[in-house]
């Protein structure tokens, strides 16, 4: 039975990136729904957890998120919209998971091994870190029970930044999804899930979970690139607002951003990724927003200059932000709404889940 499900973290108004890599693709899969099929939608707030959160931002970004999401076309006669956690099957399954998961498939993550390379370079005292044999040394001298205490300098090595794409390979297993729309930055946790899945099926000789695949976006949107580095993708979490287009952002603001986009001095507009990043990265959004072959759009703007192809992409994501701004505004005014809408969700969630959880458990020998 096919089921689609995919989670997007509460850390901020989601970007053109998520919107592009991500979220457009969610809305064109309720499409594919049948009556004996499930399209689910979570708003991963665990995930979240696993870097400090102020408990007053986060819960204004939940509801924040939900309402994003709804903006962007979900709509919820189609498909399941709830927070994660409120699903505590999700985490039950989690540890199950982590029973057999060897700690070197953990290890090996490329979104690991960044985030511990920037805590490194950002503070020599935080850790010492071998990923190559998996050996983690959580601090490298200094007094053991500050930093129990929670001294600041831990605090972006904790257990769960680790091991949370097992808690990701449970969203994903406890609804038996088939297909899970993801930007190109998440195929290796959703291998980490295949794996898992095959791991799980193989030791009990039962095929408890479906294996699920990815669904991506064209190539054009699949990784959309920082305004600011763009050989670095836009994230949520970087510090610089400039480097992002969010979803409400103003078109003044829009315009502002893509002014000051970084790109090289060449003359004429060409599609060349590895030479030409921020240019081929401003190609690439235009071509998602008009539908149009990346070729297509290089040739028609060859001979422009930097400024007046500039506009013209400020103008694209003006337009094609427009009604998701709109109804977003509008919905920041109705959260109850929105948390009615959350609520309904998250009853059927636990009701799928619960029996996924029920089935597992008695493979393993708990029922
Ligand atoms: N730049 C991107 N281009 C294409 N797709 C992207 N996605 C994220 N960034 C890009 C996709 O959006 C979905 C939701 O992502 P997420 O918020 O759960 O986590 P993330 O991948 O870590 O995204 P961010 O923006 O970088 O968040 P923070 O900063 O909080 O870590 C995913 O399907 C992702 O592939």
């Amino acid at each position: 039975r096919p089921c689609t499900l995919s989670g997007i973290q509460p850390t901020g108004v989601p970007h053109l990136g998520n919107y592009l890599g991500a979220l457009a693709n969610w809305v064109r899969l309720q499409d594919t729904r049948t009556a004996d099929s499930h399209v689910l939608y979570s708003i991963v707030d665990l995930h979240a957890l696993t870097v400090p959160q102020d408990p007053i931002v986060l819960r204004r970004n939940v509801r924040d998120m939900a309402a994003s999401l709804l903006a962007c076309g979900i709509d919820p006669k189609r498909s399941i919209l709830f927070r994660q956690s409120k699903v505590p099957q999700h985490s039950e399954l989690a540890w199950l998971l982590f029973c057999r998961t060897p700690i070197g498939w953990l290890s090996r993550m490329h979104q690991w091994k960044s985030k511990l390379q920037m805590l490194q370079q950002n503070n020599p005292n935080a850790a010492a870190i071998t990923t190559a044999n998996a050996t983690i040394s959580l601090m490298s001298g200094g007094d053991e029970n500050a930093k129990l205490d929670g001294d600041e300098n831990t605090q972006g090595l904790n257990i769960g930044l680790l091991a949370y794409p097992v808690l990701q390979a449970a969203d994903i297993l406890i609804y038996r999804a088939t297909e899970v729309p993801i930007g190109e930055d998440q195929l290796q946790h959703l291998e980490l899930t295949v794996m898992a899945a095959r791991s799980l099926n193989s030791h009990y000789k039962k095929e408890i979970f479906p294996i699920p695949k990815g669904i991506f976006a064209s190539s054009s949107s699949k990784r959309i690139m920082s305004l600011r580095t763009p050989t670095s993708k836009m994230s949520k979490s970087d510090p610089s607002d400039a480097s992002r287009i969010n979803l409400d952002d103003t078109p003044d603001q829009i315009r502002s951003k893509i002014r000051k986009a970084t790109v090289d001095s060449s003359v004429g507009i060409t599609y060349d990724p590895v030479n030409r990043p921020g240019i081929a990265n401003l190609i690439n959004i235009y071509s998602s927003f008009s539908n149009e072959e990346v070729a297509q759009v290089a040739a028609r703007f060859a001979t422009s200059g930097n400024k007046d192809f500039k506009e013209a992409v400020g103008e694209r994501v003006i337009e094609g932000l427009k009604p998701i701004r709109e109804e977003l505004l509008r919905l920041r005014k109705d959260m109850g709404f929105v948390e009615e809408i959350l609520s309904e969700g998250e009853e059927r969630a636990r009701h799928l889940a619960s029996r996924t959880l029920r089935d597992v458990q008695k493979v393993v020998g708990l029922i």
